[in-house]
């Protein structure tokens, strides 16, 4: 394959699928999913798959057989499975930043062989897997030694969103399998009240930062780290800088020129996304955490589902049947939102991860041919962990005037020994899918107000309050239970999902353009605030922003 090779340019809108699935919509959708279950006794084997140690129910659709054929006639007419193959052989698909897309090649067993531009670069990549493995070996072993002789105990990994978000969720993740003697923490805001909470409590001798930042120069992380080697530098002197602080890069001069030995800077390559780099040495901080044998079951996982994707037709490929259901509910049903609900604590950090993922990825107007695209695409993701999201939003997933397709989430065995704990929890997981569906008709309300004791009168006023529309639809997706391995897969089964959906709106999911501009205004605004240039003409709004800031500023 000749790697310049781009992603084919399709309107999807534009395809018969596109058209017969806009018919089928008018057709179906008044039924409900109760009709749906009445229809059809073979609906849970029919939407139901097993990989490997992840069970998804997508019963709970408002789809049928057909709804599912014309999704899987609209991935092949616009050639998905050529989509996918360009990007696990390393075409340039992300063809506005001009790179290849591999994050799968982080994952991929040593014998492999991935070319970019010619190169196989799956030795590079266990080149510095194996350096990573070494360099957490030495805390292991208690050989690594801070300035004064002691040993380390806490990582602070300084980086923003892909270089924290991924690994701060999969360390929250895996916190049952974090090594004893380690804490790990993150510091992302340059909102000095992260790095100050963080450093409150911690000491200079027993603390090594993590730099991660694959261009070194972003003012977030550049800022947070320079404040933290002043904070260092109370303590040790420069010459010590380099057994305290260590780089996650793919700029090696501007770590050196930081004070970091060469040896101590982890590199990774322009083919990996920020976003998707959590398998890459911006994952050092879930290395040290859990260990380097726990960080290479976590890549096996993502590896697993890598497999997965790219050898199994669309019909029985679970991040593309995903894919498919997200793109039914947001260009046919008009549902604008998805919530992601792991009823497990440890995952509470997925929803913040997944919102990057799929929002910075798809979250774009201009299709691969230049053209503005006249469809939605970018589904915006919220969520938090159940039960706890049961008490707050879900009102309004019950009863609610919006269609919210919903993500449920459940490792079937708990990391702890509260087992009790556990089938409630599992209980209420089931319930809630249970009650989106069925919801409770005015009949079963008013029968139940009636047993309450309550006046015909009285019923008949709370009756509308009290019933439940249901037919809200959701997936279910069941972990054996939550490890490296199963969350890996987890993991690579939403990348997927979202390149799919990416893909099929036949947009380039992997630049993230839109969040340039608030930056480079900000970097326009900072001296304006501190008094060093002259105010610009702004806006009247933000003109008088910043003559009110300084007009309030007492430091
Ligand atoms: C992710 C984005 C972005 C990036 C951060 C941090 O896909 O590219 O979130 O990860 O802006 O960038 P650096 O790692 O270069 O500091």
């Amino acid at each position: 394959m000749n790697h310049k090779d781009i992603l084919e340019n399709h309107n999807p809108t534009k395809t018969r699928s596109w058209k017969k699935l806009n018919d089928h919509y008018q057709n179906s959708k008044n039924k409900t999913l109760k009709d749906h279950f009445a229809e059809d006794n073979n609906r849970v084997n029919r939407f139901s798959l097993e990989v490997d140690k992840m069970y998804l129910d997508y019963s709970k659709n408002l789809i049928d057989k057909t709804t599912m054929e014309l999704l899987y006639d609209l991935a092949e007419e616009v050639n998905l499975v050529d989509g996918i193959e360009k990007m696990f052989s390393g075409a340039f698909i992300n063809k506005t930043e001009n790179r290849a897309v591999l994050h799968t090649a982080l994952r991929a067993p040593e014998g492999a062989t991935i070319e970019v531009d010619g190169e196989n670069v799956v030795p590079q990549v266990h080149r510095v897997l194996t350096k990573m493995k070494t360099f957490v070996s030495q805390f292991d072993q208690g050989s690594w030694k801070g300035f004064s002789g002691k040993e380390i105990t806490d990582f602070v990994n300084i980086g923003i969103g892909g270089s924290d978000l991924g690994p701060v969720m999969v360390c929250e993740a895996l916190r049952p399998f974090h090594h004893p003697n380690r804490r790990v923490h993150f510091v992302s805001n340059i909102d000095g009240a992260h790095l100050t909470k963080t450093l409150d409590g911690l000491d200079p001798e027993t603390t090594l930062f993590i730099i991660a930042s694959k261009t070194f120069t972003t003012i977030e992380t550049m800022t947070n780290a320079r404040s933290a080697r002043d904070w260092f530098l109370k303590a040790g002197n420069q010459q010590d800088v380099s057994k305290h602080f260590i780089a996650l890069s793919t700029n090696t001069e501007k770590a050196v020129e930081f004070g970091i030995d060469l040896e101590n800077i982890f590199e990774f390559w322009d083919w990996v996304g920020g976003r998707y780099s959590l398998s890459s040495a911006i994952g050092m901080s879930i290395m040290i955490a859990i260990g380097a044998s726990h960080f290479e079951e976590l890549l096996a996982g993502m590896h697993a589902m890598d497999t997965h994707f790219r050898n199994t037709s669309p019909n029985q490929n679970m991040p593309v049947i995903l894919a498919l259901l997200g793109i039914w509910y947001t260009n046919f049903f008009g549902s604008e939102t998805e919530a992601v609900l792991p009823y497990d604590q440890d995952l509470h950090y997925l929803a913040m991860y997944l919102q990057q993922a799929s929002m910075e990825s798809n979250g774009k107007s201009v299709d691969r041919d230049g053209q503005q695209v006249t469809y939605d695409t970018g589904t915006i993701i919220w969520g938090e962990a159940g039960t706890n999201s049961q008490h707050s939003f879900f009102q309004l997933l019950h009863q609610g005037t919006r269609l919210i397709p919903c993500d449920f989430l459940l490792p079937v065995n708990p990391n702890h020994d509260l087992k009790h704990h556990h089938n409630l929890l599992a209980a209420n997981a089931f319930a809630q899918c249970e009650a989106l569906m069925n919801g409770k008709s005015e009949d079963e309300v008013k029968s139940e107000l009636q047993g309450q004791g309550l006046s015909t009168a009285e019923i008949e006023e709370l009756a509308p309050y009290k019933v439940f529309e249901g037919n809200h639809p959701t997936n279910m997706i069941l972990l054996k239970q939550l490890t490296p391995y199963t969350l890996g897969s987890l993991i690579a089964l939403y990348e997927h999902k979202i390149f799919v959906q990416g893909y099929i709106w036949n947009i380039f999911s992997f630049d993230q353009f839109g969040v340039e501009l608030g930056k480079a205004l900000a970097k326009k605004l900072e001296p304006e605030i501190t008094g060093e240039s002259k105010p610009e003409n702004h806006d009247a709004s933000t003109n008088a922003l910043v003559s009110r800031f300084k007009e309030w500023k007492k430091y």
